[in-house]
This record gives structure tokens, sequence and C-alpha cells, in this order.
């Protein structure tokens, strides 16, 4: 047994390894992400990204009806579009063994909402198991697919992202793949029409009721009595915050909280004064105490956001060091995207048509922000082509302003190419601009259907956007390189007065992804009249400097020319060659 650091998602993929699994898919997404790379880097197995959660379930329980243990990796919002596959997958059950892990966001680091997971486990009536470090996460995971097997159901591991990304020690173990049952034809099992869904419905309640009585004696709860004055009940992470602000207290830790051990939670209940629950985002412990007949206490916790030990010593009524506010006058940082960035020339060029832009998830979020201010929503993946139709329909925009949905690549195969669909199907009239920066850059580069690029570097095909929106119906369709700012403003003119559906496609690498950069620029401060034009690019390599002049930062400038060309001044230039150190 050899001992190693690794992450909760590193942890959870070690774990789906040795359980056997022999499939993973996923759609990337902080923080759940590294779970599945990690998970492809292993020997024996198979990953692929899939273009969205839904497909990724879908592939796993293929897998699973196929008899491997197979296993789905997505963040809490992708589990809304996978939800479809997973509350039929309750009915039907595995053939190997499903898990679908799930990590949540609490305090939205990185997502447009904070929704709790663990609903959806009582919601579908699938087992969810809560990890609160690494070596459990290693452990809970090979435990889930065994429970998935013997209860004949799916199991949600949910982590959050302290666990997730937190490194700990775990004890490692081999690798063991258990015996494959063959695919069995069996219409009352796999076949979910009404007459066979009626009766697993029925078989589902059983199930659910076979894990309660499971959930009594599993070690993956425990109860600790310490101190009989206070109990709390709590699970994942947030077991972690407790043992750290309260050392002294009762705990009842569910490993598996849903569906709870009436009895084991009452039991406890009765050891101690006062039990309360602790938890992140939903009172959710809280509701399923009160559904026992256990009144928790009331704590001053915060309802939103992730807790700390030091939110809970003070709920405790503990002196807790005063949180220092941040000195005044230091500069805010926003995010902004990178220098020789290929969204930022549509942004800008959006923002001087004055369109009212439906956005969508990636990185180009960031052009919402200030100075280039030019993305009026931002909802979820694919979200920006449904609501430019729908704001067009209404003439939302005035008159005068025209209608534009902008959509990544990746986020495009996720989502968008239904959106696009309708809006040709119910004869819409708006544009839409595809970002195609060849990666799924926002989680960190994955590839994706449009690059063709895949997760174990298999052999794959880029899939060509521009026949792809032909084959919707749509019938202006234009490419343009985006650093050339001339063309995309003429290119969006001409879309944007076309009379029905049309298409942009803005194709230019990701600026990460470019290794030779041309020299540097630099500003003539002779030249510049500090009239602003190119601050309002955003790009992060130029600043104000004396009297407001421009000033380029050659350590960050790629020279990628988007400045130049919006400089009527010629004030932007060559830095010319490297200088020559001689003999130093
Ligand atoms: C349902 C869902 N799944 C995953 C994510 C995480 N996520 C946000 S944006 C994004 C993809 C962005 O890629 P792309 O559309 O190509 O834009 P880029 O970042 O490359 O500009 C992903 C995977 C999410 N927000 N929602």
């Amino acid at each position: 047994m050899s001992r190693t650091l690794l992450s909760g998602n590193e942890a959870v993929a070690q774990g789906a390894w040795a359980a056997g699994a022999s499939v993973g898919a996923g759609y990337p997404g902080t923080p759940s992400t590294e779970a599945l790379e990690s998970f492809a880097r292993k020997t024996g197995v198979y990953a692929e990204w899939a273009p969205n959660e839904k497909v990724a379930l879908e592939v796993v329980s293929g897998a699973s009806f196929g008899g491997a243990r197979a296993i789905a990796t997505m963040k809490h919002v992708g589990l809304n579009v996978a939800a479809d596959p997973l509350f039929t997958l309750a009915y039907t059950g595995v053939g190997g063994g499903i898990v679908i892990f799930v990590a949540d966001d609490p305090g939205m680091h990185s997502s447009q909402n904070e929704q709790d997971s663990r609903n959806y486990a009582a919601f579908a009536r699938v087992p969810l198991l809560e990890p609160s470090d690494s070596q459990e996460a290693l452990y809970f995971t090979k435990r889930a697919f065994e429970i998935s097997e013997e209860f004949d159901i799916p199991v949600l591991v949910r982590s959050t992202v302290r666990l997730s990304h937190a490194k700990g020690l775990v004890e490692t173990g081999e690798r063991r793949v258990p015996e494959r049952d063959e695919y069995q034809k069996d219409l009352g099992k796999w076949v979910m029409m009404p007459a066979m869904a009626r009766c697993r419905r029925a078989d589902l309640d059983r199930r659910v009721a076979d894990l309660a009585a499971f959930g009594e004696t599993t070690d993956l709860n425990s109860v600790e009595i310490r101190d009989r004055s206070v109990g709390i009940v709590c699970g994942g992470v947030v077991y972690e915050y407790v043992r750290e602000a309260l050392p002294e207290v009762s705990v009842l830790k569910l490993g598996m909280t849903f569906p709870l051990p009436p009895a084991l939670v009452r039991s406890f209940a009765e050891q101690v004064d006062t039990v309360y629950t602790i938890e992140e985002a939903d009172p959710y412990l809280d509701r399923q105490l009160r559904q026992l007949g256990i009144e928790p206490g009331t704590l001053d916790l915060p309802a939103a956001g992730e807790l700390s030990p030091g939110a809970i010593r003070r709920a405790f009524g503990m002196a807790e060091p005063e949180l220092r506010e941040p000195e005044e006058g230091l500069p805010a940082r926003p995010p902004m995207m990178c220098p020789g960035c290929p969204h930022r020339p549509v942004f800008a060029t959006l923002r001087k048509l004055h369109a009212v832009v439906t956005g969508d998830i990636g990185c180009y979020t960031l052009g919402a922000l200030p100075p280039l201010s030019a993305m009026d929503s931002c909802v979820c993946m694919g979200a920006s082509l449904g609501m430019a139709h729908g704001m067009s329909l209404v003439g939302g925009a005035g008159e005068k302003r025209p209608v534009v949905g902008v959509i990544g690549d990746s986020t495009f195969a996720h989502s968008g190419v239904t959106g696009l669909m309708d809006m040709v199907y119910n004869g819409g009239n708006a544009t839409v601009v595809i970002l195609d920066n060849r990666i799924t850059a926002m989680t960190g580069h994955q590839g994706n259907p449009i690059n063709g690029v895949t997760l174990q570097n298999r052999t794959s095909r880029e899939l060509e956007l521009e026949p792809l929106v032909r084959a919707l119906g749509v019938e202006h369709v234009r490419t343009v390189d985006p650093h050339e700012m001339a063309s995309v403003e003429e290119a969006l003119r001409e879309a944007i007065d076309f009379d029905g559906v049309s298409v942009l496609i803005t194709r230019a690498p990701c600026a990460l992804l470019v290794r030779e950069h041309p020299t540097p620029y630099a500003v003539d401060v002779d030249a510049c009249t500090a009239c602003g034009v190119c601050i309002r690019l955003g790009c992060p390599a130029i600043s104000k400097a004396d009297l407001s002049k421009a000033d380029i930062d050659v350590s960050l400038c790629v020279g990628c020319g988007q400045c130049v060309q919006v400089c009527r001044y010629g004030a932007i230039v060559h830095t010319g060659p490297a200088c020559d150190l001689g003999d130093v």
C-alpha cells in the first residue's frame, strides 16, 4: 500500500480506478475537472470528454448496461444538464456500478449559481456519499461502486470546492476489476415505458428503504460522542471545519447523506442536550432531521457561501480574531481577457455597434465587464442563442439596436446547436457569433468536438462549424480572423443587416495556445494624444502613464497588434529588436 498526496478530485479518480471502473465520461467544469483528467491518465481505462454532461451520463449508462463499472464527472450545474437520464436511471438501476461524481461550488468561486446537489439525491432518490477528505474521497468512491451494484442504483458522490482542490495524504491500494456480467435483455428493467416504469417506481422505494437500513450500520456514517451538551450533524468537508472549530463536541458524521438512517440520527439526538446541523449552501440536513421529528437548534451561520471554522466558532459565541479589512486605496484587479485574446476585438466591435448581446459562459463572459461592457446577459451554457431569438421576437432591444447572441466553440457544441436550430426552424431574425478559439479555454484547455482533440489523444476529427451551421438552415454564414478588426466590423455589420438568422464565426486560437509571438509594441509618447481608445480595449498590457498617455508593459504584450488597429495617431509602434547586452 503506498501513500501519496492527492487532491479530492485525484482521489476520486484513484478510487474509481481501484474499483475497476473501465469507462469515465464527463464535461469539464470547475471544481470537478481534474477528476476525469486524472482518471484518463490511468492504465486500463477509457475516458472521454463528452459534448455535455447529459451525453456523458448516457455514455456511462450504456457502459453500465453492458456490464462495466463506469463513472460520470461534472460540476453542480452540469447535473442539471444530466438530470434527465439521472432520474430515470434511478428506476432502471444499473448493470455494472454507476458513480456520478459531482463537485459543488459554495461561494461561487467559478460558477453562475450555488445550487446544492444534495437536493438532487433526495429528488431523484439515489444514494449520496459525501467524503470529507482525500482519503475518504478514494474510499467512498470505491464503496459507491459496490453500493451501486448491491442496491441496483446509480450513486452520487458529492464534493465541494475545498475537498476537490485541497490535497491530503492517501493510501492508494491496488486495482481490482470485478467479473463482468454481460448485457441481458430485460424489458422490465431497461425499457422505461409507463407499464415498466410503474413497476420500477415501486421497486425504487424498496431499494431506498433498503439503503436507509444499510445506512444504520455502514461504516460510512459514524458517531463520535464527546461532550454531550452539543451534538452536531454534518457531512462532507464541513466535518473538518466542525472538528477544527469545536474539537470537544459530539458529532454525527454522515458519509451517506441520502437516505438518512432514521434510528441512528434519533439515537444521536437523544444522547446530546441540543442537536445542531451545520452545513453549506442549503439547510438540507436540517430539513431531513425535521422530517424525522427532530428539532435542531438554531445557529447564526451564513445562509449562503462557504463556511469556515471561524464562522462556526462565532456562531457558538467564541471569540474569533477580527478579520482584517483590506487596506484602503488598493487597486481593484478584476479578471480580464489575456493579452492577445481573440475574443477582445469582437466585443470592442459589438460595443461600437451598440448591439444588445445575449451572452454565454466561457472566457468571453469577461466581455461583460468594463471597459468592454459589451455583454448584456449570462444565464447558463447555451442560453445565448435562445435568448437572442426571444429578445429579437419582442423587439426588446429597440428599433435601432441589433440583437446578437455570442457563444464559444465548446459551449456551442455543449448546448448551442439546438438553440440555433430553434432560431432557424421558427424563422428567427437574430445574429449569432461563434467565438471559435479552438479550445475549451475557461476550464483549462480541454479538447472538444470542434477542435477534435480527445481526452486520451485518440485519433478523431475536427467538427467543421460552417457545414454544420449551414445544415441547420442558416443562409448567411461567414468566417473571419478576429484579430483583423476591420474585417470583424464589416462582417458583423453585414450579418446584422441580413434579413434572417446569420452566423459569424470568428476563428483564431486562444492566446495561450500561441507559442511564438511577434515583437511587443510600445507607445510613442510624442504621438500619443491620451485619447484612451486603446485603454478601452481592456488589454492588461496597456495602462495609463503620466498625463493619461498610454503605456505598454512589454513583459505582458504578445504583439497581437489589436491596439495598433484602434490607434488613429500611429502612436503604437514596434519596440524593435531585443537589445544586445554584449559581454556582461
Ligand atoms: C452546465 C455547465 N457545464 C460546465 C460549465 C463550466 N464551463 C463554463 S464555460 C465552459 C466552456 C467554455 O468554453 P468555450 O465555450 O469554448 O469558451 P472559451 O472559454 O474557450 O472562451 C465550461 C466547461 C458550466 N458553467 N455549466
